[in-house]
């Protein structure tokens, strides 16, 4: 008994587990843009498994924001970058990943940042409410690990009045982590006045379910380990 006991959890913790997570969710408040036009609601990253290696990783934006910008009085705001900061084997990199085409960038490919702009040198003056000091938009590239930038990506603006929000932004990029232990930090200010801001992480949050899981995976090894010694 105790060696059925001990397989069927073994099979649990080394086959199932790394399914877990696919789709990590970073919601966002609702109501906390400055606007009501500037409203993002979430950010699902797709394709990501911790712990194993991934494949190419992609982004869906839940957002207000339209493509083609706002203006407000003198301020004609577009929309910000996706920043990644990406942490391989425990060094951090930085790219950001433009969503509309403009000079010098390509929307969907994922640029080394060698330096950006921040949300204050796009305000035209005083008298406007913005989140100032916000990272906003590349400015000059660098290279990370020797490489400046991964083309392939592609952005597409799908507008869904029905749903939650007005827009969903589908971004895909070449993106691959093969340190086992590597995580991806996203921020996204929305627009050139960083009006709504979203940020968080692909680091696993253990789950209890998954803990113990894995705690009588390691229990049932050392039940067999034992019975073969002796
Ligand atoms: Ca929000
Ligand atoms: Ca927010």
């Amino acid at each position: 008994m105790n060696k059925i006991f001990a397989s069927i959890f073994l099979f649990l913790t080394l086959v199932i587990s790394p399914a877990f997570a696919e789709t990590i969710t970073i919601n966002d408040a609702v109501g906390d843009a400055i606007g009501i036009q500037f409203e993002t609601y979430k950010i699902d990253i797709k394709n990501f498994t911790p712990g194993i290696n991934s494949g190419a990783i992609a982004f869906d934006i839940y957002t207000d924001y339209p493509q083609n910008g706002i203006t407000v009085g003198t301020w004609a705001t577009k929309p910000a970058d996706l920043f990644i900061t990406e942490t391989y084997h425990g060094v951090d990199y930085e790219w950001a990943i433009p969503l509309v085409n403009r000079t010098g960038f390509t929307a969907g490919t994922m640029y080394a940042v060698g330096s950006y702009f921040n949300s204050d040198h796009f305000s035209p003056g005083p008298g406007y409410i913005y989140n100032p000091g916000e990272k906003v938009q590349i400015a000059t590239i660098s290279s990370n690990y020797g490489i400046p930038s991964l083309g392939g990506g592609s952005v597409t603006w799908e507008s869904i009045p029905q749903g939650i929000s007005d827009y969903i932004i589908h971004i895909t990029t070449g993106i691959w982590q093969d340190d086992p232990y590597g995580v991806f930090d996203v921020k996204w200010v929305t627009a050139y006045c960083a009006n709504d801001i979203i940020s968080g992480s692909t680091s696993p949050v253990p789950e209890p379910a998954t803990m113990m899981l894995f705690g009588l995976g390691l229990l049932g090894a050392a039940r067999i380990s034992r019975k073969k010694t002796a």
